[in-house]
């Protein structure tokens, strides 16, 4: 919605407790694609003596009524945005009617129709576009929904938990209707309706305490099969929540659908998951072993969140991590536990480092429980959600598993079936450990990644003394910094492994020192094991500590992270040379780094999911972090660089092991055979970096032998980054191959919007242009315009402008038909600040050009954030 009026922020400090409570609300909704009808009941009790304001966006008016009685015109305010009753009695009846039109509905929040059917997304504030609610997550009420559609189109009508009737309706010929009651209060965030044709996968589990739950999957007509693996990992979730956290299933029922358009992931609905089907859909011809981990990952925090947002949900939107960063926390958890601690942390972190502490340090950080905001939907970001997460893992850290677990039972015990804020969870914690937990609070009120400096000194008799310092640079609005509590995991290692056990040191002001004894043998120290907190590292770490590291710390997360750091190292600096014009010298870094990459390689300790990640080196957007401003570009060539030179430096080996690990059987999903398959596929695109004619061979035939997605697109990007004339056909044929099916089309999108074009920018606005793109459907634009902002610097950051010109072009036009998508796009101007002069320029004038085109409030926000206006 355009408004003239400057739009004012929504302040933490501003919260008042609701005024009237719902103590149990009924909606009927007549189902027509154009015009939906809906009727609410409510019994309203006041609390305070105070008007009572209904949340309304888009839908129109049809009647009020309080105690039976219509309202007239006059006994009521209303504006776009709401429906305000100055005075009530003290306990009534309201009803309501109103009229939407989902087929019209282009931002996909609220009611609106996806491939024929109807479905909703009410988080964060869509209920308010279905009706004049109090669309605020502490008032939560027990609903009753009746469906009725016709019966041919729309066969099944589903809603939040029990169905307790349905039926022919008797007056009106091919309509039916379901009724359902969900017994457990909820906001109005967490309501959802779907109504449809579909194929159902059925399943059931019995939970701890012997209750049998019927479990159904809802997808479109023939792909029920591609649910399979989702019902598997939902239960192994809801077994795992058991184990782990001690959380039982409560309603009758649960069930998912899958729907194609869908501006998230997935959301939580009481007892019915909705899910971007890309998240959902899986087997082994279309989806790679990415989908299916990702799958896994979120079909568990959807389900979390039956406690950890449902059960127990927010206050308000400012306490989002509450349910965000500890569901995250708990998906991480259990990934772990299904495919090993140190693969899934490395993954974790690299997501952490590549999104969230690129965001904390740009112009759009914001505290992990931030204190205003324009549109909460611009909030659901990777500082809330992911580190967030971090948040409750040094919890766990500082606290103990024991302890840690004790919190988090008394957590759900007192705060089931409230709207809690962070002061109260981290109550629950403090009570449960005894420990004062004040301190901890900061990480939630601060924002920007603080930085620890490590420095070590030899004090008398060879004795030495490790300082650990921490500093965080101002961020915008918070200028002022105060030390956090950072538990840091540190260890001795020496050519041999361990020279001393793991400690745990907790740094709670500005500095800290620890000493240990003379070690009679070259050691370095590894620091920060499993990552223990979200922080940059400042190390006086040489060359030959990280190589040390890397060969033998008994961390497997740390000797990675040494790998990392000297790939960084290697990056920066060739990045400066290929600037700067000269010649970097020799670096026998590099050949250091490969001779220690290789004995990883044959380490029989380590998975191959490891090594996969061990082979490969930070991309150029994390460089860039540790960079003050630099020529992306050059940047991005310095990348190549190091993997080119991987490549040569380790040729054999790598084509030893690609053939070494060919498939023998049958396509399995699980963590192993993805490991495999993904260290192979690492093997092939060193190969390919070098350009290695051999590389061309091997891609061809495992394009056209492979049985599975994972082994078919990383051969088709192989043949992409090798070029050449055969490219072009080669993306035809697949493209012809998978035509009827979306979610791989959006792959070909992602490729396209990422490889190298010989008329440049010009071929991905083509792209855009053919009927084959689809501008409406959130997936196929972030696959080719945030694929293309993300994933291709060289078209990107061209120095003519013509990546942000059209890059800025796709916002605006997805800013008409849908604000939230749009303001998602925008953060790839989030780095801008980092980028050289003459490019910083561009991206300002294209950020003005945004701000003047009367934007949506989402996209205002975040154009204005960015450019610090
Ligand atoms: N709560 C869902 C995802 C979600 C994200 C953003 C939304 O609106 C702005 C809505 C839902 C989850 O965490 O899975
Ligand atoms: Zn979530």
């Amino acid at each position: 919605m355009r408004t003239d009026t400057a739009p004012t922020p929504t302040l933490l400090e501003d919260y008042t407790p609701p005024s009237h409570e719902l103590t149990s609300v009924y909606l009927d909704f007549d189902l027509q694609p154009s015009a939906t009808s809906v009727r609410s009941k409510i019994d309203v009790k006041r609390l305070r003596d105070e008007p009572l304001v209904l949340n309304g966006e888009n839908i129109d008016l049809r009647s009020v009524k309080i105690d039976g009685k219509v309202l007239k015109r006059t006994d009521y305010k209303l504006d776009q945005e709401k429906l305000v009753l100055a005075k009530t009695p003290e306990s009534f009846v309201l009803e309501i009617e109103t009229v939407c039109d989902p087929s019209a509905n282009s931002t996909l929040m609220g009611l609106y129709v996806s491939g024929g059917r109807f479905c909703t997304q009410c988080e964060a504030e869509g209920f308010r576009r279905i009706t004049y609610y109090p669309d605020r997550p502490d008032v939560m009420s027990v609903f009753t929904v009746r469906l009725e559609a016709d019966i041919a189109t729309y066969p099944y009508l589903l809603a939040n938990g029990n169905k307790i009737e349905d039926g022919a309706v008797s007056d009106k010929t091919g309509r039916h209707y379901a009724i359902w009651h969900d017994p457990f209060p909820k906001p109005a965030y967490l309501f959802a309706l779907v109504a449809g044709e579909f194929d159902v996968l059925e399943d059931s589990f019995t939970t701890m305490s012997g209750r049998h739950i019927p479990l159904e999957i809802y997808v479109d007509p023939g792909n029920a099969s591609k649910a399979e693996y989702a019902m598997d990992a939902l239960k192994r979730s809801m077994k795992w929540d058991e184990q782990v956290f001690g959380r039982e299933y409560d309603l009758d029922l649960f069930m998912i659908v899958a729907v194609r358009d869908f501006n998230f992931g997935a959301m939580e609905n009481k007892g019915l998951n909705i899910f971007n089907s890309s998240l959902l859909l899986a087997d082994a011809a279309s989806a790679t072993d990415m989908n299916f981990e990702r799958i896994e990952s979120v079909v568990a925090h959807e389900y979390f969140h039956n406690w950890s947002g449902n059960r127990v949900t927010c206050r308000d939107w400012f306490q989002l991590c509450l349910k965000e960063g500890f569901t995250v926390f708990r998906d991480q958890e259990f990934s772990a536990d299904q495919r090993g601690g140190a693969v899934q942390r490395i993954k974790d972190v690299r997501a952490l480092r590549g999104r969230q502490f690129a965001e904390d340090a740009g112009p759009l950080a914001h505290p992990v429980r931030p204190n205003a905001y324009m549109k909460i939907d611009n909030f659901y970001t990777a500082t809330i959600y992911e580190k967030g997460a971090e948040l409750i893992r040094m919890l766990k850290t500082i606290l103990g598993a024991e302890r840690f677990r004790a919190g988090s039972d008394l957590y759900f015990k007192k705060m089931d079936g409230t709207a809690a804020t962070v002061e109260q969870f981290i109550a629950c914690f403090e009570e449960a450990s005894g420990e004062d937990l004040t301190q901890f609070m900061r990480w939630y009120e601060q924002a920007g990644t603080p930085k620890l400096k490590v420095l070590r000194e030899t004090i008398s008799q060879g004795a030495h003394r490790i300082h650990f310092m921490q500093s965080t640079k101002p961020t915008p609005g918070q200028s002022e910094k105060s030390p956090v509590v950072i538990p840091i995991r540190w260890q001795i290692v020496g050519d041999n492994g361990a020279l001393s056990e793991p400690k745990l040191t907790l740094l709670t002001g500005s500095g800290t020192s620890v000493t240990y004894p003379r070690i009679d043998e070259p050691y370095s120290v590894s620091i920060l094991q499993d990552f223990s907190a979200p922080v940059t590292l400042e190390t006086d770490a040489t060359t030959d500590d990280l190589l040390r590291l890397m060969g033998a710390d008994p961390n497997a997360f740390n000797r990675w992270e040494a790998g990392q750091t000297l790939a960084r190292h290697l990056i920066a600096n060739m990045a400066k040379a290929i600037e700067t014009g000269v010649t970097p010298p020799a670096d026998t870094a590099l050949k250091g780094y490969c001779e220690a990459l290789k004995k990883t390689l044959d380490d029989p300790d380590f998975n191959n999911a490891f090594k996969a990640f061990v082979l490969t080196p930070p991309a150029s957007s994390e460089v860039m972090q540790s960079l003050e401003q630099v020529d992306p570009i050059a940047l991005h060539e310095a990348s190549k660089w190091l993997s080119r030179a991987i490549g040569d430096l380790l040729r054999d080996d790598l084509l030893d092991r690609y053939h070494a690990l060919a498939d023998t059987h049958d396509f399995r999903p699980d963590a192993r055979s993805a490991g495999r398959r993904a260290l192979r596929n690492r093997c092939l695109a060193l190969l390919a970096s070098r350009q290695d004619p051999l590389a061309a061979t091997l891609s061809q035939t495992q394009l056209s032998e492979s049985t599975n997605m994972t082994d078919e697109l990383a051969a088709l990007m192989a043949l992409t980054r090798l070029g050449g004339q055969r490219v072009e056909t080669t993306m035809e044929d697949f493209y012809t191959k998978w035509e009827s099916d979306p979610l791989v089309l959006d792959k070909w999108f992602s490729v396209q919007a990422m490889r190298r074009h010989a008329d440049g920018v010009h071929a991905i606005e083509q792209l855009t242009e053919s009927s084959r793109y689809q501008r409406n459907n959130p997936n196929r634009v972030r696959a080719l315009v945030g694929g293309f902002a993300m994933g291709n610097p060289e078209l990107f950051h061209r120095i003519d402008g013509s990546g942000y010109r059209f890059f800025t072009d796709q916002v605006l036009d997805m800013d008409s038909r849908n604000p939230q998508i749009a303001a998602r796009l925008l953060g790839a101007f989030e780095i801008w600040k980092k980028l050289d002069d003459r490019r910083q320029d561009m991206v300002r004038g294209e950020l003005e050009r945004v701000i003047a085109s009367n934007p949506s409030k989402n996209v205002l926000e975040i154009a204005e954030k960015t450019l610090g206006a």
